[in-house]
């Protein structure tokens, strides 16, 4: 029956996601399972029982008659930041957590997923169905973090371990196609999620109606060798290019060059990558920037940030396809070189929109409530999906969020043009 059907291809979907996880920890060592380089990362042991957490503490033990909870001390260590569930564990402190074992967590991961199969089996309602789906994007980002964070911490080691070894040249010789714009005329456009997607966070909701004014935006992402020419030209060293607080973050920091950078006094500028050490290749989109960084090089280029608006408007005026773009599937763990034109994937690119709470918003009721909600203070909006990201977790519609300084996602951007609306 469509019943059956559905929950087969449901566990299917489950078992891959949880399986990639644990997939994507393979090349580690014992040893990197508990690095954590800065507060704002986490351990990969962590992600792997953190994600694992949120399927025990909001599918299991509300739903699946019997459920025991595996380790009563795990829901406060692996608690992220949900109030109404209670105390959570430092977040500095989560390379600290030396027990429990990576043995132990993942047996721990064994018996959530054969209590989420089982329910998954006895069937799922409509609550259950919408927070299966919420643990399973949960799982995906926590995976694209687990990706930056690795990076950051691997970073950190002097003798500048790979992720993975990359085989082949690194740098693509490829002449990077003109920039070009797109005219995307003034109108009414519908943004948000629609009722047909199948997912879709409440922070993409409700869609709304919002008048733009005519806009251009550019047909792909800034690129390495733009970015060294903004840097040639004293891009980092000119305070009228940068915010305020760009220029004090860029200051106190000493910021010269995007996050992994390194000059090398015979082979040029350098990048810690996820496979090591290697060349800044002119033709791939510039990343690991802030977004104090995107703004200056936009001022500079005589340029802007587009809005969260104007990103998703294009996206729909372009009619742009989530298969066209660059993801974790292509199974190459950078950037690769800008194509003429390009959307979506490759880099996350930072907009000038603030992190709000869209029209009409309103939170879920309960600790699920705080996953987004909260989080609408300070922050920026980034568009588009990255080279680590994975394809069936994003939409036009998909609002990522950070802080302005952060530098370790891949994060890059892209310019836009017309009046600031
Ligand atoms: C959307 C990537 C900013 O990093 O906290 C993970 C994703 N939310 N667990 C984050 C998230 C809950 C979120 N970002
Ligand atoms: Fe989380």
């Amino acid at each position: 029956s469509t019943d059956e059907d559905a929950t087969r291809s449901l566990t299917a979907r489950f078992n891959s996601v949880r399986a990639r996880s644990e997939h994507d920890c393979a090349p580690l060592e014992i040893e990197d399972y508990s690095l954590q380089a800065m507060p704002e990362t986490s351990p990969p042991k962590w992600h792997l029982a953190h994600t694992t957490w949120f399927f025990e503490t909001f599918l299991l033990e509300p739903f699946l008659p019997g459920y025991t909870p595996f380790n009563p001390a795990f829901r406060y260590l692996f608690n992220s930041y949900y109030n109404s569930i209670g105390e959570q564990f430092s977040r500095a402190q989560r390379g600290l957590l030396s027990r429990p074992t990576l043995t132990e967590v993942l047996a721990w991961r064994e018996t959530v997923n054969q209590g989420v199969r089982g329910l998954l089996a006895r069937g799922l309602d409509e609550e259950m169905h919408r927070r299966l789906l919420i643990g399973l994007h949960h799982e995906q980002q926590h995976q694209e973090l687990f990706f930056t964070d690795i990076q950051y911490s691997l970073s950190c080691n002097p003798l500048g371990p790979a992720y993975r070894e990359h085989t082949g040249p690194w740098l693509s010789g490829q002449h990077t196609p003109p920039l070009q714009w797109h005219a995307i005329p003034e109108g009414l456009c519908a943004i948000g999620a629609t009722e047909t997607d199948a997912f879709a966070f409440d922070n993409e909701t409700p869609r709304h109606r919002a008048f733009l004014p005519a806009f251009e935006l550019a047909s792909r992402p800034v690129t390495n060798g733009e970015w060294l020419a903004f840097m040639a030209d004293g891009g980092y060293d000119d305070p009228a290019l940068w915010l305020s607080d760009g220029w004090t973050a860029r200051q106190q920091q000493g910021w010269q060059a995007p996050l992994y950078w390194q000059q090398d006094e015979h082979a040029g500028w350098q990048s810690f990558t996820l496979y090591g050490m290697q060349p800044v290749d002119p033709a791939r989109p510039v990343c690991h920037i802030s977004a104090y960084e995107a703004d200056a090089f936009a001022r500079w280029a005589g340029a802007r940030l587009p809005t969260e608006y104007e990103w998703e408007a294009a996206a729909q005026h372009l009619d742009a396809q989530v298969a066209d773009g660059q993801f974790i599937g292509d199974g190459h763990y950078h950037p690769r070189p800008v194509r003429a034109t390009q959307l979506l994937g490759s880099v996350w690119e930072w907009t000038a929109s603030s992190y709000g709470p869209y029209p009409g918003y309103q939170a879920p009721a309960g600790a699920l409530g705080e996953y987004n909600g909260k989080f609408m203070c300070n922050q920026l909006v980034l568009r588009g999906g990255s080279c680590v990201s994975d394809a069936d977790h994003l939409r036009t519609s998909y609002r990522n969020f950070f802080y302005p300084p952060d530098r370790w996602q891949f994060s890059g951007l892209r310019l836009a043009r017309g009046k600031q609306p």
